[in-house]
């Protein structure tokens, strides 16, 4: 057993928005890794259009830079706990990891998850405090703080001796002691260079732990993953060990390493860097690649459990099937299968209906990318209300917990305590800093949380934060009530006009503009009491002989609330879906004509009275 004094391996965790992605930005433009032509911009890793647009990480990213001759391989993960499978996934190809702590927020329930799991796999911590530029930055409060997680998660008193840096990732300097004037972010190269351990390397017949899989056109699949013993060149014969104990034989077409956003060819790559081989066409996440002599596998990356459920089906809406040109059964498994191939910590399987699937993720908002990334790529199908998943455990039924921190101001204290006693949320903590801030911390099952982020935001007028962190499975804490008002429903199929929408904005709020296709059955608005209405919204104004002088005034329509997916996901009940299209997302009751719904209503009654 050997150590490659060459390389380091380093995951970047934290919670999110802490500034994981700035902090490789910084690192990237300092190693002057691009091209004089390159254009980089800011969040240079984040590259995909959905992180584009709404700047968080959702996939965990590969990237290296070199630093006095030693490459250092980093990991860039999501912060958001919908994307901890991906984090899990990733961590095993480092030794170390940077966990860095927002200067103001301090650790965060997804600080505490990261960091056990790095510790659990051994991983040497480095402490970088982020965001030191910002006023009002409380470090020592927040040092403490990470002291007290530390000492709860650590598996090994050395772990408990980290180094501790700040930063400001966003002007790319890093510094050892406070006070100091950072010039670049050299302290943190050194601190990597002296604190990580290099790989341990065995020699020995080449194996190899697949941690992501990347598709390209002409070469085909490209898998990702740490080398732990001997070498890796093109045209070696290889095999790969599936889940299942099967075995397949391949040979390496191609091996590349990483290098800033380049993927280098390269002739050789050995045991302790992070490669990319292609040629092995049958291989998934978790599996083992290795020589033909030596072969056994190494052990599978552990994932947690989705927490919510929902399903996907093909668009039965009497609209369906017009705007996409991906949208039958058998589309729609094709692509949840080839998801399922990445996006680990994804489930699907067939259900009762065969035009339904149920799909299994980590949160809501897991599940909503991946409909908005089908729906991006032509697909069209209907989903349901996410459901918490509940399991039963020793003959006993249980259901996901969260933690659920709450940043907002004294004045919403109450109204918030109220929602969520409604949702069975217990409140563990409360703090107050020296302005009205205060922090509240919950505990609450995942149900209580679906439908939770909408009504938050409106409750204190988008002035405030949440976040939340997978606990763990207790007891069933009983069923619990929509707390929704009820829907305007439209009662007939044709073109919205703005005299029937004036009628319905008298009963509540709408979703649609005037001109807009609906059909019997369609959710166009929320009605300001607790009962579902029909309202016909294509009904004209009756034309008269007689002209009054106001009958010809405009009617004037309240703007639409139009709902994004995620808002769609989070505001339908269990009795709607939602019709996801390229270019549509409507929302409608399951049973389209009221006739069907109060049959539906009157025998779940009876079987509830049985
Ligand atoms: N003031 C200040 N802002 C920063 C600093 N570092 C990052 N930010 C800002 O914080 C926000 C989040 O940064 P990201 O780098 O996307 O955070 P992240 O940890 O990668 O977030 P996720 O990947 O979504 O978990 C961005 O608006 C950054 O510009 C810093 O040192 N100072
Ligand atoms: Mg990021």
């Amino acid at each position: 057993m050997s150590y490659r004094s060459d390389i380091r391996n380093v995951a970047i965790i934290a919670h999110v928005d802490h500034g994981k992605t700035t902090l490789v930005d910084a690192m990237l433009k300092q190693s002057k890794v691009f091209r004089n032509n390159q254009m980089v911009g800011e969040l240079i890793m984040d590259q995909n259009a959905l992180e584009r647009e709404k700047g968080i990480t959702i996939m965990a990213k590969n990237t290296a830079v070199v630093y006095r001759d030693v490459k250092i391989n980093i990991i860039d993960t999501p912060g958001h706990a919908d994307f901890s499978g991906e984090v899990e996934r990733v961590l095993t190809m480092a030794d170390g990891c940077l966990l860095l702590v927002d200067s103001i927020e301090g650790p965060m329930p997804q600080t505490r998850f990261v960091l056990r799991l790095a510790l659990n796999l051994g991983l040497k911590p480095i402490v970088v405090i982020n965001k030191v530029d910002r006023r009002n930055s409380r470090i020592a409060e927040v040092l403490r703080l990470t002291e007290d997680l530390f000492l709860e998660s650590a598996i090994s008193a050395d772990q408990l001796d980290y180094p501790v840096l700040y930063s400001s990732a966003r002007e790319g300097t890093v510094v050892t002691e406070l006070g100091m004037k950072g010039r670049d972010i050299t302290p943190l190269l050194e601190c990597i260079l002296g604190r990580v351990t290099p790989p341990r390397v065995e020699s020995g017949p080449f194996q190899m732990l697949v941690s992501s899989l990347a598709y390209d056109s002409h070469k085909g699949k490209i898998a990702i993953g740490r080398i732990w013993r001997g070498k890796v060149a093109p045209h070696q014969p290889v095999v790969s060990m599936h889940v299942d104990g099967s075995v397949t034989h391949h040979e390496i077409v191609e091996v590349f390493t990483y290098l800033g956003l380049e993927h280098l060819k390269v002739e050789e790559a050995e045991a302790g860097d992070i490669v990319a081989v292609t040629g092995v066409d049958k291989v998934n996440i978790g599996d083992t690649i290795s020589s033909l002599e030596q072969t056994e596998a190494l052990p599978r990356i552990q994932i947690g459990e989705p927490t919510v459920e929902m399903t996907f089906g093909v668009n039965t809406s009497p609209l369906g099937g017009r705007e996409g040109h991906l949208s039958t059964t058998r589309q729609l498994w094709a692509r949840l299968c080839r998801e399922l191939e990445t996006n680990l910590s994804l489930r699907a399987q067939g259900t009762d209906s065969p035009d339904t699937f149920l799909v299994r993720g980590r949160g809501e908002l897991h599940l909503a990318i991946l409909i908005e990334t089908m729906r991006r790529e032509g697909y069209e199908f209907e989903v349901s209300k996410p459901e918490a998943i509940t399991k039963v455990v020793d003959g006993n039924l249980v259901e996901p917990v969260e933690i659920l921190t709450i940043d907002t101001k004294d004045e919403y204290i109450g109204i918030l305590t109220e929602m969520l006693s409604k949702r069975q949320a217990q409140l563990m903590d409360m703090r107050n800093d020296v302005h009205d801030h205060v922090r509240l911390v919950f505990r609450v099952p995942t149900k209580g949380l679906i439908g939770f982020r909408n009504a938050f935001s409106t409750a204190t007028r988008g002035d405030s934060i949440m976040n939340t962190a997978f606990l763990g499975y207790e007891p069933y804490h009983g069923d619990m009530v929509s707390t929704r008002n009820g829907a305007l429903v439209a009662s007939e199929q044709g073109i919205a006009v703005t005299y029937g929408l004036h009628n319905a904005q008298g009963r509540g709020c709408t979703f649609i503009e005037p001109g807009k296709l609906v059909y019997e059955g369609m959710v166009i608005g929320l009605n300001s009491r607790p009962r579902d209405i029909a309202i016909n919204v294509c009904k004209e104004k009756k034309k008269t002989n007689v002209r009054s002088s106001t009958s010809d005034i405009a009617i004037r329509l309240t703007p639409p609330v139009k709902l994004s997916l995620e808002q769609a996901v989070d505001f339908i009940n269990d009795d709607e879906l939602i019709e996801v299209t390229p270019e549509n997302i409507r929302l409608r009751k399951r049973l389209l004509t009221p006739a069907q719904r109060s049959k539906d209503s009157s025998s779940s009654r009876r079987r509830a009275k049985q």
